[in-house]
């Protein structure tokens, strides 16, 4: 079982993911206004993404006798100005999730809980994934512009991305 201190870390986490999931539905909404279809489908993926985090959470603290408690989510941006933009509040964002993550890893370490560090292993990888592919994304804006057809381009490629459920979570389900 979880200490109090790891216990309230993780549900802290939850609350985070959810944020990543609001997030990325505000820019996903926010994409489609723009005409970027494809963004705005990488984005609703990304934010489909985002609440199997929270389920895998969900579920680690409950196989650990302990309860979710929830916590109210802040209020996402709304407006996101330029594709560039985005994609870089994106990774900044991850950068941000990426830190949260190495705290809990540091904490489970000096909870003594081996369990945790181990199950949190899964969250490290990935945000070395998720900043890679971000960053991807800013880099190919950088070489095609972010307006015009190369803009319109990179948003065809985007529309690609589909979200699939991880077998682990879909068999819980
Ligand atoms: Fe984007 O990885 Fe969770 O928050």
């Amino acid at each position: 079982m979880v200490t109090d201190k790891m216990a309230q870390a993780l549900n802290e986490q939850i609350n985070a993911e959810l944020y990543s999931a609001y997030l990325y539905l505000a820019m996903a909404s926010w994409a489609g206004t723009q005409g970027m279809r494809g963004a705005s489908s990488w984005f609703f993926v990304q934010a489909r993404e985002e609440m199997t985090h929270v389920w895998r959470f969900y579920d680690y603290i409950s196989s650990q006798g302990r309860q979710v408690i929830l916590d109210a989510v802040e209020k996402p941006p709304a407006d996101f100005e330029t594709m560039m933009k985005a994609f870089e509040e994106t990774l900044a964002h991850e950068q941000k999730v990426t830190g949260l993550i190495n705290d809990l890893v540091a904490t489970a370490r000096t909870e003594n809980d081996n369990a945790t560090a181990i199950f949190l292993q899964w969250y490290v990888t990935e945000q070395v994934e998720e900043e890679e592919s971000v960053g991807e994304i800013i880099d190919q804006l950088k070489l095609a512009g972010d307006e015009g057809g190369g803009l319109l381009m990179i948003d065809r490629e985007l529309g690609t991305r589909v979200f699939s459920m991880p077998a682990d979570l879909a068999a819980g389900a």
